[in-house]
């Protein structure tokens, strides 16, 4: 298959034995918005499939989707979410209050993004981001972050250690799922960090894609679904400490992960790896049965959206998240059911979603054509959002939250 691999090893142990615990089926990519001018051509897309690791308990797609057709053009910026760059605000404090011990110290972020976390700290101490995606290292070296365009990989750390030295903090945010190589990645992190520097990396956990998240978290860029087992065994192979974890309320419930060259792991550590064994993370059956799950909220929310069509009702979209489109596209809501989908982010404005072509437009439509209904598919900012819309909520205009079970409010 074109731009497109099949994945025969497991990423962190390279165990062959890797059961398939989930079909979504075939999907487009789920951050490739279209232009006008594209809507007419064919989308590539690319098999769904989950696959699980009884070895190391890695939870990893089956099929991986080559980076350069995922990530160069890509329309996601962490500012557009007013929720999301308070938290990495308050990383950003965090990490200049706690390890930057000088202005000559080096914070290096990898998928740096359009420079959020690092423009709050680049007057304290060097910073440096990391990024492939073309448009947004624009918009960072616009917000002068000094940024290297390029995928992070073993090779890039040694240039970046010999050119910089070595990094106080390695910081990398939603983005240690998205990459193919993870072992190389992650030892590139050894290789450039300081001997007693420290590694803080956030990704979505497994465990709250099984309870209170939603599947629609599973798309082609998230090549992992990572719980604490997983990370520490690739940490442990390459002589790492998990040092700390904590789980922060991002994207449902991310883990942030502590780790470096040395040192202890903390109570919580092994707390959270006895939870996970209790959740059955650590069994394939967990996520076999995750299936039936998805298959319930798919005849709820497929179900409500037609009586509401039925009786007439206006129904648009909320947030054109890369989770929306997997869910869209899943469920098969197309244009005849949301009129457009509204979203802050201005490279998306303008576009339409990948395989169910419904208009993305500016937040300010809905106020001027007032819908009845509004399906939220950025649900993980529910209630920041909730807050921001309490005025078209006092003129009668409903949410629809889709996952984890269909509410309205
Ligand atoms: P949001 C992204 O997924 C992509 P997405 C990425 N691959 C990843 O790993 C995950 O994050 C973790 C808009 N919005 O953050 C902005 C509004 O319109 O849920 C965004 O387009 N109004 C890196 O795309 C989208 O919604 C608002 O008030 O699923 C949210 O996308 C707010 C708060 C957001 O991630």
């Amino acid at each position: 298959m074109e731009n497109c691999h099949k994945k025969l090893n497991c990423s962190i142990c390279g165990s062959a034995d890797l059961p398939e615990v989930l079909d979504l089926g075939v999907m487009p990519l789920a951050n490739a918005f279209l232009d006008k001018e594209s809507l007419d051509t064919e989308e590539p897309q690319f098999p769904l499939v989950v696959n699980f690791c009884p070895n190391c308990f890695l939870v990893q797609l089956g099929h991986v989707v080559d980076g350069e057709l995922l990530f160069k053009n890509y329309h996601y910026t962490t500012s557009a979410s007013a929720p999301l760059v308070q938290h990495f605000n308050k990383l950003a404090d965090e990490i200049a209050g706690d390890y930057v011990k000088s202005p000559d110290d080096l914070v290096v972020e990898i998928g740096s993004n359009d420079g959020s976390l690092l423009s709050r700290i680049k007057d304290r101490c060097r910073v440096l981001g990391i990024d492939p995606a073309d448009k947004i290292t624009e918009l960072a070296v616009a917000r002068h972050v000094p940024t290297i365009h390029d995928f992070f990989s073993a090779k890039l750390a040694e240039s970046v250690r010999s050119e910089f030295g070595p990094a106080r903090v390695v910081v990398a945010n939603n983005v240690m799922a998205h990459i193919d190589d993870i072992r190389d990645v992650f030892s590139g992190v050894k290789t450039l960090l300081a001997d007693d520097g420290q590694f803080i990396f956030e990704v979505h956990w497994v465990g709250n894609l099984l309870t209170e998240g939603g599947f629609d978290q599973i798309y082609h860029e998230h090549l992992y679904y990572h719980s604490l087992h997983s990370v520490k065994a690739l940490l442990d192979s390459l002589g790492m400490v998990v040092n700390d974890i904590r789980l922060v309320p991002i994207h449902g419930e991310s883990m942030r992960v502590y780790a470096s060259k040395s040192g202890e792991s903390s109570v919580a550590v092994q707390d959270f790896l006895n939870r996970e064994i209790e959740m059955g993370l650590t069994e394939s059956s967990t996520y076999v049965n995750f299936s039936k799950k998805i298959e319930s909220n798919k005849a709820k929310l497929v179900g409500l959206l037609s009586e509401l069509k039925a009786r007439g009702k206006k129904i648009v979209g909320y947030g054109a998240s890369a989770k929306g489109n997997t869910l869209l596209n899943y469920f098969h809501i197309g244009s005849d059911v949301l009129d457009y989908i509204t979203d802050t982010t201005p490279l998306k404005q303008g576009t339409y979603t990948p395989g169910t072509h419904i208009p993305v437009v500016s937040p300010e439509k809905i106020i001027t054509d007032t819908p009845d209904y509004i399906l939220l598919l950025s649900w993980n900012y529910a209630d920041a959002i909730m807050e921001k819309e309490k005025d078209l909520r006092r003129q009668g205009v409903k949410f629809i939250i889709p996952v984890p079970d269909v509410r309205i409010v």
